[in-house]
Order: C-alpha cells, then sequence, then structure tokens
C-alpha cells in the first residue's frame, strides 16, 4: 500500500440508479419506460437483442423486476439515514425520465414526479451528503423508443434538452455535480438499453448507433450549456464504462488491434464529449462498421456546439479489464460488462466471468488523465456476488472487502502518480436489479435487502460486514483499510 494520503474533501460515497431500485413504476404519474419492457432473468440481453424483440411487457411470459426493484420510491429516507451512517460525502442517483415526462414528448413536466426527487435531495442534503446526478442511467420513456425509435431520432435532442432543463433548473441551486449519459459508449455493445434502439434485422443498425451517439453528443452539449448558463458552479461530467484492455501478448497485430479498440471503446465518445471534437480516427472506426461520414446526418451548428460546450470532467465505470487478440492464438475465453472476451491468464474472475483487475484501475486513472488532464471520478465499481445470511442474520462479504480494498489501493497508487480524483462511488450501495442479469441475487451493495429473484422477501434492510469496513474507511479518509 503507498502511502499516499486522499485528498481533504476526497468525495466517497456509493451509487444507484433509478430503474434499478425505486419500483413505485406507475406512482404518482410516472409512465413507463424501457426499463420497464426489459424481462427479468439472464437471457435479458438475448431476449432484447432478438430482432423481433418490440418493447411489449408480456407478464405471462415474463418477470419485471424494475417493477417493484427494492422499493426505494418507499424506503428513500431509510435508505439515506443508512448511507448516512456509514459516513458518505456523496450519493450518485439517478432521475426517472419517465417520473418527469411520462411519454417523453409532453411540454409540461409531471409536477408530483418532480416532488419525489426534492426529497430525495433535501433528504441527502440533510445530512451533508452532496447529490450527483445522472440525468439519464439505461431508460426513457418507453414511448420515445416504440413511437420515434430512440436515441436515431433527432426530435429526441428536443425533448431531451426540455427534461434536462426542468432538472436542471429544478435542482441546480441545491445540485453541484451532473452526468448527462450513464455509460455511453456501452451502445457499442448493447444499444437497446442505452439508446432505445431495437435490432433492425441487420439493416442500418450500425448507422443507426452512430447517429444515435451523434444525436447524445449533441443533446448533452446542450445540458451543460443549460448548467452553466443557470449556475456557474455546476460541474457537468460525461459517464464512460471503462475496460483497461491489454494486447494479448507482443505480437505487434495485437498491439496495434488493442491500440484501435481503446480508441473505438474507450475513448471514442470521451474524445467527443471532453475534447469537444471528433477524433481523427473516426474515418477508419466508421469504416470498419461499413458507413462513411457521409452516413450520419451531423450538421456546423451541432459540430460547434460539441466544441464549445465540452463538460468539466469525466466519471466512468470500472469493474473489469479485458485483452485483445485478433491473431488466433487463445482459445480461452470470459464472459464480463457487456462486453466479455479473451481470457488474461494473470488474473481471476468473479462468478459471473468478470476479470478483477484492481492494478487495471490505476492504468485506467493513468490513461485518462494523460490523455484529457481533466479531473477524474469513479462513479462505479464492485464486485456482484451472492451473499449468504448466516444464521444470525450478519452477512460476511469478506470477498466483496477484499475486492474495494485492492482497487482503493489502486486509486490511492493514481493519486500519487499525479492524477486528479475527485471520489469514489462503489456501485449498488445498497443492494439493487443487476441490469445484466435483472435479478436480486447478483449483489453488491454494503446493505442487504431481502428479496429473491422471484420478488419475495420482506425488503429489509440490514448491515453487511462490508459496511462497517467502509464506514471506517471514509472516517480516516482511506488511511486504514
Ligand atoms: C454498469 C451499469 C449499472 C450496473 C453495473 C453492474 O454497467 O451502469 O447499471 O448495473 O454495470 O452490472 P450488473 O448489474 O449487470 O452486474
Amino acid at each position: 500500500m503507498t502511502d499516499i494520503k486522499f485528498p481533504k474533501g476526497f468525495l466517497w460515497g456509493g451509487a444507484t440508479a433509478a430503474n434499478q431500485l425505486e419500483g413505485g413504476y406507475q406512482e404518482d404519474g410516472r409512465g413507463l419506460s424501457i426499463a420497464d419492457a426489459l424481462p427479468g432473468g439472464p437471457e435479458r440481453f438475448k431476449i432484447a437483442s432478438s430482432p423481433d424483440f418490440n418493447w411489449e411487457i408480456d407478464s405471462d411470459k415474463y418477470t419485471y423486476p424494475n417493477h417493484v426493484a427494492i422499493d426505494h420510491y418507499h424506503h428513500y429516507q431509510e435508505d439515506i439515514a443508512l448511507f448516512a451512517e456509514m459516513g458518505f460525502k456523496v450519493y450518485r442517483f439517478s432521475i426517472a425520465w419517465s417520473r418527469i415526462f411520462p411519454n417523453g414528448d409532453e411540454t409540461k413536466p409531471n409536477e408530483a414526479g418532480l416532488r419525489f426527487y426534492d426529497h430525495l435531495i433535501d433528504e441527502c442534503l440533510k445530512y451533508n451528503i452532496e447529490p450527483l446526478i445522472t440525468i439519464s442511467h439505461y431508460e426513457m420513456p418507453l414511448n420515445l423508443a416504440k413511437n420515434y425509435g430512440g436515441w436515431k431520432n433527432k426530435q429526441l435532442i428536443v425533448f431531451f434538452e426540455r427534461f434536462a432543463k426542468t432538472v436542471i433548473e429544478r435542482y441546480g441551486k441545491r445540485v453541484k455535480y451532473f452526468l448527462t449519459f450513464n455509460e455511453i459508449n456501452s451502445a457499442a455493445h448493447f444499444p437497446v438499453m442505452s439508446q432505445g434502439l431495437v435490432p433492425n434485422n441487420g439493416a442500418n443498425d450500425q448507422k443507426n448507433v452512430f447517429q444515435a451517439w451523434h444525436n447524445q453528443f449533441v443533446a448533452s452539449a446542450k445540458a451543460v450549456k443549460i448548467a452553466h448558463e443557470f449556475n456557474p458552479n455546476i460541474q457537468m461530467g460525461c459517464m464512460i464504462l471503462y475496460a483497461t484492455s491489454y494486447s494479448y501478448n507482443a505480437n505487434p497485430v495485437n498491439q496495434l488491434a488493442n491500440l484501435q479498440h481503446n480508441q473505438d471503446f474507450n475513448f471514442f465518445c470521451a474524445d467527443v464529449q471532453v475534447r469537444g471534437k471528433y477524433p481523427s480516427y473516426t474515418h477508419r472506426y466508421l469504416a470498419e462498421n461499413g458507413l462513411t461520414e457521409a452516413d450520419l446526418d451531423r450538421t456546423p451548428e451541432e459540430l460547434d456546439l460539441l466544441k464549445q460546450y465540452h463538460v468539466d470532467f469525466i466519471s466512468f465505470s470500472y469493474y473489469m479489464s479485458s485483452v485483445t487478440e485478433t491473431t488466433g492464438e487463445s482459445d480461452e475465453t470470459v464472459a464480463g460488462n457487456l462486453m466479455g472476451g479473451v481470457k488474461n491468464p494473470y488474473l481471476q474472475a468473479s462468478d459471473w466471468g468478470w476479470q478483477i483487475d484492481p492494478t487495471g484501475l490505476q492504468i485506467a486513472l493513468n490513461e485518462l488523465y494523460d490523455r484529457y488532464q481533466v479531473p477524474l471520478f469513479i462513479v462505479e465499481n464492485g464486485l456482484g456476488a451472492k451473499d449468504v445470511v448466516e444464521a444470525d442474520g450478519s452477512i460476511q462479504d469478506d470477498y466483496r472487502i477484499d475486492y474495494l480494498r485492492s482497487h482503493i489501493e489502486a486509486i490511492a497508487g493514481a493519486i500519487n502518480d499525479g492524477v486528479d480524483v475527485m471520489g469514489y462511488t462503489p456501485w449498488g450501495c445498497i443492494d439493487l436489479v443487476s441490469a445484466s442479469t435483472g435479478q436480486m441475487s447478483k449483489r453488491y451493495g454494503f446493505i442487504y435487502v431481502d428479496l429473491d429473484d422471484e420478488g419475495h422477501g420482506s425488503m429489509a434492510r440490514s448491515r453487511k460486514q462490508s459496511f462497517y469496513w467502509y464506514q471506517k474507511v471514509i472516517k480516516n479518509n482511506g488511511t486504514d483499510l
């Protein structure tokens, strides 16, 4: 362990997303969201990626765990009190777009939805917890996906601008940090959830993803403009799914493929959102997807907006690293966070096949800081695991503590390297519905929620061993792990 101290004011906390914990999916005027139409179970991505997927909610055939989730909508006071007990300095959560604009295309917001987040924010502030808001985390009103075709449609820029303006003007005096789109680059692997696109039987699929990204970049720039004009103290971030990637070996062919993989997956969206322009390798990236610049509808005014209104900081999720190999020298594969790939012989994997790599986080922080020179915020990290409740009610999750400890050491290492790190919010600080499996049994929390994959359980909250450990870490500002 390096002897570096975390800076005073380092933002320790935790992260969640509306659709994975709130429940209350039809309460107080909330409309349906795309997240409500994703079936539960390990097959959810496969089902939603099939060409006949049509956003219909078929409760006879599937379960929909997001409808109730952990019922945070009615437990938020209790949950935030527990976060405060751990000593959180920051809490990252998202706004359900469909609570504010139930169909997405209205001109007037739903006051009851806005009021819910008023209460949530006030509850955080009561304990001096700084709210960090993701404006859009893997959801949009279902109507916008079904009847407008999701983010490939430019009308969504108008609807998002209205949503972002409403949220920023309502909360932006009390909230300093906003992120525009969760894991915006994840569309490369699962555009259904991040862009509201459904497969088109192959036709135009890639074109749609790139057009949707462009529209999201423009929408994000507009949100930055709104925020900075409304309150210059607001700091706006982009949010990237970062998976440090290694070449399988010293074969220059793999090295080059890895460099290009990094450009396409880890950097492309951040290049636009931080540097304010499309990167030099865009032409190659498009060509590899059978496209040219002429396939995209991008106006000079839009490109100008991107240049003027770039984000202030980069936030990212980090769970695992990956390996690039294009030469057929390895045949061992693993699963992963949206993308699997070649097995790294030096790493262990989680029960879901995600390769655990704390050193990769120190590399990620250095790579991002070297490239962009803006502050970095790790807004997701953690170990999905099956927890066991002992006879005395305790949960001995040493495996989670080990994972988090080694990653916090890696952050300290990066700070020692000179990287500017704003804070750390481990994912799913309270157990919630998993995005990839749509189930409860893959748990990340410091707080256990009594709820199983079939929706049975009392919803009672209890403190895991990691709860007390993290409480201590925050109290001593990371000096004793
Ligand atoms: C990220 C998402 C989160 C979250 C997390 C863990 O990609 O931003 O929404 O769920 O991964 O993934 P999972 O729930 O699939 O284990």
